[in-house]
């Protein structure tokens, strides 16, 4: 008798970490995961001793027969999975996406559209260039790539926080990326563009010229990942129920404001803290000060031309000012928690930019094309196989019927017999979906055109941007762009590539240009006058007009959530205060740290303080601002005035009560410096000071200072 038909094939069952989806033992275990609390073999023998091989005597041979020696070495040998090609560096956390109703005018996936909607979501943030145990605070652009686990399908954004890219066409990744890894000879160096190969490239290959000046700016070393914007980059085509388009920009944006650190911190981190910001995320999810990000698209017509303003919306190196196209907020994104296996989640998660849901699509841009062909084959070689979809951090929250079967690692166990449609066999499941009954239907759309290697001549513009990016930043900023240029420059070898690069920079701003090559020690390039290209004929250049909004240092205040305030104690300080000052910044959602000469306690009289840092483990890097407490230690200590000195050259801010103020003085600090708050008392008004302090990120007005100083 042939077996009872079974027609639905389900997703598999195991346990998703996020919950979702599970059908196996009630426990709430996975089967294949820990289970019971004895220790046992893979196929759950229990045994004795995990310590000692078994052996013939103590002192004799080791023996093949002890199949747990054998099982536990050989997992063990297994256990490393290549890492990504690019973005190997990450951290990754889940949260919940809720859309606000004002994207269903222009799309039907219930993602974006439905009013109050929540979707569970993954998100992986990333640097590209360095290996998996890299630093995190190099100077890079940053991953920033969302699985939506929709009630339609996965739909996965694969962004960066920085809205261009260095290539218009797919076919050039490799070069680029092989451009910015190690040199392949010494393998270094690590995690960094500022060698030759990268610059070699960059400054042959001027298309990169755009997402080169944001790498140089100080979107290229965030203050956090809760402080980066993030962008989809490629311009994506929105379909409504109506089967009306739209073409869109992604944008998240930050709730806690852009900030950055500066360049020595960054240097400093990856040192002393090289997690920074893989700790940064953990910390603020475990302490409750979760990251929030709204989302916003750019609209516009979906026009034959594909352009807005004159700007081609198929070129991935291009943006749309926002003052030419509002972002209008769709959504927010919360991270409310940390995985619970980095293994299983942040490594295993696999990004597809093909993962797209009904309502969502992309466009002809070539960068975005490839992407489709590469995210899908990189899997196969990192995860092993075609069924990583069945990986618990990658399974859909909605039905899977897919007709797919068996390859490496299957983890399902399908019923039926007939995994192929059209079928009669199991009645005719799985069917098809039209529109109507929320099947993905592309949207029609006419392709015409010669079999032709070329780009269209919109492409050929690679300076106007990088200029209009300079020229919107504040003073600051560009001075911080200037000392990158020359930085990076200054590690390169070849005098050749040196003087390329300064022709491209001279593109871009003849000031930049001018004192990059002074700190070069080269002669500075004239400008050219006409475009660079021959399809782009001898049009003049026109002045860059500036985008304000891509600017960072704002003069409104920001949240202060999860900023961390240092305060130097010990015993004898005035710990009551310490308390005082504690209750009030958290309040704020801020968190202070006391740190003293010593581990374990401090105490005056009946106060007792935990310690929290040392001198020995404290570093500036980690504090948005440093108090000195009345009564703290003045015994010169070398690591304690190096603390201080750090935060005041990085702008932050500083602040003492009582006698605590002579240390700032014995750090060479002066209290009029911008920034410096010294009181009596740690009362109202120095935490007035510090939020206000903390909300500007840093106080921008004493860089004059700092740049005359010695401290
Ligand atoms: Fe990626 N990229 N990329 N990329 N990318 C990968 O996929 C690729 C590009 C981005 O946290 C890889 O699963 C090509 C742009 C992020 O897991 C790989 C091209 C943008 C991540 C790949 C690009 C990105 C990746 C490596 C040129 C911003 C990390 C491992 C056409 C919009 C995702 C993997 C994570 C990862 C290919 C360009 C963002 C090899 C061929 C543009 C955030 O498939």
């Amino acid at each position: 008798m042939p077996p009872a038909r079974q027609p639905d094939q389900s997703a598999p069952r195991t346990v998703s970490p996020t919950g979702v989806g599970f059908d196996g033992p009630k426990d709430g275990r996975d089967p294949r995961g820990q289970a019971g609390d004895r220790l046992t073999t893979p196929n759950g023998v229990r045994i004795p001793d995990s310590d000692h091989s078994l052996k013939a005597g103590p002192r004799g041979p080791v023996l093949l027969e002890d199949f747990h020696l054998r099982e536990k070495i050989m997992h063990f040998d297994h256990e490393r999975i290549p890492e990504r090609v690019v973005h190997a560096r990450g951290a990754g956390a889940h949260g919940v996406f809720t859309a606000n109703g004002k994207a269903a005018t222009v799309t039907r996936a219930a993602v974006l559209a439905e009013e109050g909607l929540q979707t569970p979501v993954f998100v992986r943030f990333s640097t590209v260039l360095g290996s998996r145990g890299s630093a995190d605070t190099v100077r890079d652009t940053r991953g920033f790539a969302t699985k939506f686990y929709t009630k339609e399908g996965t739909w996965d954004l694969v962004g960066n926080n920085m809205p261009v890219f260095f290539i218009q066409d797919a076919i050039k990744f490799p070069d680029i990326i092989h451009a910015g890894k190690p040199h392949p000879d010494r393998e270094i160096p690590q995690a960094q563009s500022a060698h030759d190969t990268f610059w070699d490239f960059v400054t042959l290959h001027t298309e990169a010229t755009h997402h080169t000046i944001w790498n140089m700016s100080d979107r290229g070393i965030p203050r956090s990942y809760r402080t980066m914007e993030g962008f989809g980059v490629h311009t994506f085509r929105l379909v409504n129920a109506q089967r009306e388009t739209v073409l869109v920009k992604f944008h998240w944006k930050p709730k806690l404001g852009v900030h950055s650190l500066v360049w020595e911190e960054a240097q400093i981190a990856a040192g002393c803290d090289p997690d920074f910001h893989r700790r940064d995320l953990y910390d603020a999810i475990e302490n409750g000060a979760f990251p929030e990000w709204d989302l916003g698209i750019q609209v516009f017509p979906d026009t034959p031309e594909e352009t807005f303003e004159g700007i081609d919306l198929l070129d991935p190196t291009k943006i749309v000012p926002e003052e030419l196209a509002p972002v209008q907020i769709i959504g927010t994104l919360v991270l409310d928690g940390n995985p619970t296996n980095f293994f299983a989640e942040t490594e295993q998660v696999a990004f597809h930019t093909g993962h797209l849901v009904p309502g969502i699509e992309g466009t002809n841009d070539p960068l975005l094309q490839g992407r489709n062909f590469s995210y899908l084959d990189t899997q196969l070689t990192r995860l092993g196989g075609p069924n990583f979809t069945q990986i618990p951090i990658n399974r859909p929250h909605a039905p899977v019927n897919d007709s797919t079967r068996d390859g490496f690692h299957q983890q399902a166990i399908h019923t039926g017999q007939a995994p192929y449609t059209p079928n009669s066999v199991d009645d005719g499941v799985p069917f098809p979906s039209d529109w109507a009954e929320g099947g993905y239907v592309h949207v029609p759309r006419p392709v015409a055109g010669d079999v032709v290697r070329a780009a269209p001549a919109s492409f050929d513009d690679h300076f106007s941007q990088a200029a209009m990016f300079y020229a919107s930043l504040t003073p600051i900023e560009q001075q911080h762009v200037i000392d990158a240029y020359t930085f990076e420059l200054g590690k390169c070898y070849e005098q050749a590539i040196k003087e390329r690069a300064l022709t491209v920079l001279a593109r871009i701003d003849a000031d930049l240009c001018t004192q990059v090559a002074a700190g070069l020690g080269l002669p500075a390039p004239e400008v050219p006058k006409a475009a660079p290209s021959k399809r782009a004929g001898k049009a003049k250049r026109p002045a860059p007009v500036p985008s304000p909004a891509l600017a960072q240092i704002r003069p409104t205040p920001f949240p202060i959530t999860g900023r961390i305030v240092g305060v130097v104690a010990g015993d004898g300080a005035d710990l009551k205060g310490v308390a005082k000052l504690r209750e009030a910044l958290e309040a704020e959602g801020a968190l202070l740290r006391v740190i003293a000469p010593h581990g374990g306690r401090i105490s005056t009289g009946r106060d007792v303080e935990i310690v929290e840092r040392t001198f020995a483990t404290a570093r500036s890097i980690e504090f948005d601002a440093v108090v000195v407490a009345d009564g703290a230690p003045q015994d010169g200590d070398v690591r304690g005035l190096v603390l201080l000195q750090e935060a005041f050259r990085h702008l932050k801010a500083l602040g003492a009560w009582g006698d605590g103020a002579a240390l700032l003085a014995a750090a060479g600090i002066d209290a009029a410096a911008p920034g410096v708050l010294v009181g009596k008392k740690p009362g109202a008004k120095l935490t007035a000071g510090l939020v206000a302090a903390l909300g500007a990120h840093r106080a921008w007005d004493r860089a004059p200072l700092v740049a005359a100083s010695l401290v």
